[in-house]
């Protein structure tokens, strides 16, 4: 591809530009990855002076964006231009704010204003926030009017979308009143890969000599998105299947005290391992505390709030079935006993053939089977998988759909419920009978049968990406 000799020591240079308290700043962290650029605050003029970023790609610096403070006093501003204009008929509209800004004067009310504009000037495509949620007043007209006499490419950008899809169509009505059509949706708190690309990609049209560098940005950010999200999924398949190989081994005939030995020590484990698999997620994602609010994500310091093992947790997640959850049985009192790779007809087999009746055998299958085994083992019941898969996969949708802007959590949560992925019972059944794989191992990551399984509990986590 042609090496334009201008890319070298010119980046493309990008204004974010809007009304105050609209959300350039919080766009800015979003776009550069970053909690630590500049200052956030539910507030007017909480940005004060123009700030810089670049954003590379692979360490190769790709364009130059600019916070701006917000415009405040629209009205006086635009006033101030048009009497310029009208001094100085000879000037374009774009030489009339050039000479608005040599020639403001220190601590001219329009300060702040000149800043903005000065930067305005100086970049190549303007990115211009809108808080949906205002209606389209006379303010932010006077604002574009100003901003469009200086003659650079506009992109409107809707902040604060979510939840607020009537609004949204108003603010398209009106801006295409004023020829403005190629809008973006870029929410910084409901933020998609796929929204940011778009935004890259409506700057390529825009200054299509930068389109290559665009490019590679474009490339890179998908390749880093991908990445991340599957090493989210492969996390989870990780939990799925350490817990799914679980086994507590009963020596013991049954007795009330050890059997409930056994299953605190089951629920301890999976606790554990559930509490591993959350604080390397949130790592993974940079997720703070405070985004973790944000995204209404049901942690609290780092804990899920609701127990694995709480009744009311199937509910919570879809699986409300029947007498279980009636009776308030909890996922995970329910316990699997299983012989040792052999399935539950064989077993069933056993105990006719021990000359004991099917409903002889439900009420002493156990013992029958420890005694022809000499060992029974305890694992994670069905429910406890599920609602482990189910919780695992919520919490992954949330985590990429981040944003790292806004210190509030007024998010609309949608609570649509996960689905089990096809073939879940084989998967799992699969699983239980290969106990070894419950730690990673060269053996177990080389093996065909469970490289397709956790293949297809990646696939399944990732499908709505
Ligand atoms: N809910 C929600 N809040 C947002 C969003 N974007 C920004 N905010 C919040 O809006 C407020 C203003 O955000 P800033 O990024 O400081 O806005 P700004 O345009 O830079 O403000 P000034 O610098 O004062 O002009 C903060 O409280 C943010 O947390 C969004 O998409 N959704
Ligand atoms: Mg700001």
């Amino acid at each position: 591809m042609a090496n334009h000799p201008h890319h070298s020591n010119a980046l493309l240079n990008v204004a974010v530009v809007g009304h105050t308290n609209t959300g350039k700043t919080s766009l800015i962290r979003t776009i550069l990855r970053s909690t630590e650029f500049g200052v956030i605050e539910d507030a007017a003029g909480t940005t004060r002076h123009v700030e810089q970023a670049t954003i590379s790609a692979d360490n190769e610096p790709i364009l130059n964006v600019y916070d701006t403070p917000g415009l405040e006093d629209s009205r006086a501003l635009h006033a101030h231009i048009k009497k310029l204009q009208a001094k100085s008929r000879l000037l374009l509209p774009a030489q009339v704010l050039e000479h608005f800004v040599t020639h403001v004067a220190v601590n001219d009310p329009l300060e702040q204003e000149a800043k903005v504009i000065r930067q305005v000037l100086r970049s190549d495509i303007l990115l211009y926030i809108i808080d949906v949620r205002e209606p389209f007043l006379e303010k932010y007209r006077l604002e574009l009017d100003i901003l469009t006499q200086a003659a650079k490419p506009i992109v409107p950008v809707f902040n604060f979308i979510a939840g607020h899809q009537q609004e949204l169509a108003l603010w398209r009505q009106n801006l295409a009143a004023y020829n403005m059509h190629a809008t973006l949706e870029f929410d910084t708190v409901a933020f998609t890969f796929e929204a940011e690309k778009r935004l890259y990609q409506k700057m390529q049209t825009l200054a299509e000599t930068y389109y290559t560098p665009l490019q590679k940005l474009i490339d890179y950010r998908a390749k880093l998105w991908n990445q991340l999200c599957l090493s989210g999924a492969k996390r989870i398949a990780d939990l799925i299947v350490s817990v799914a190989c679980y086994r507590e081994n009963k020596m013991m005939k049954h007795h009330q005290i050890a059997n409930s030995l056994t299953e605190d020590r089951l629920h301890d484990f999976v606790r554990k391992a559930e509490q591993r698999c959350l604080h390397d997620l949130l790592s993974l994602f940079n997720f703070l505390e405070k985004d973790v609010a944000i995204q209404n994500i049901p942690v609290s310091n780092g804990q899920w709030q609701l127990d694995i093992f709480a009744p009311g947790i199937l509910k919570a997640y879809g699986l409300d079935l029947g007498s279980a959850a009636a009776k308030g049985a909890a996922a995970g009192a329910g316990i699997d006993l299983m012989v040792g790779g052999m399935s539950l007809g064989a077993a069933s087999a056993l105990g006719a053939l021990a000359g004991a009746g099917w409903s002889t055998f439900k009420r002493y299958g156990d013992e029958i089977k420890a005694t022809v085994q000499g060992t029974t083992w305890q694992c994670a019941d069905e429910n406890t998988l599920r609602v482990l898969y189910l919780r695992q996969k919520h919490l992954l949708k949330k985590l990429m759909h981040r944003g790292h802007a806004a210190q509030d959590a007024l998010q609309v949560d949608q609570v649509d419920l996960e689905k089990l992925p096809d073939q879940w019972n084989k998967l799992i059944s699969a699983l239980r009978q290969n106990p070894t794989w419950q730690d990673s191992s060269v053996a177990r990551n080389a093996h065909p049968q469970f490289r397709d399984i956790e293949a297809k509990l990646v696939d399944a986590l990732l499908d709505e990406r």
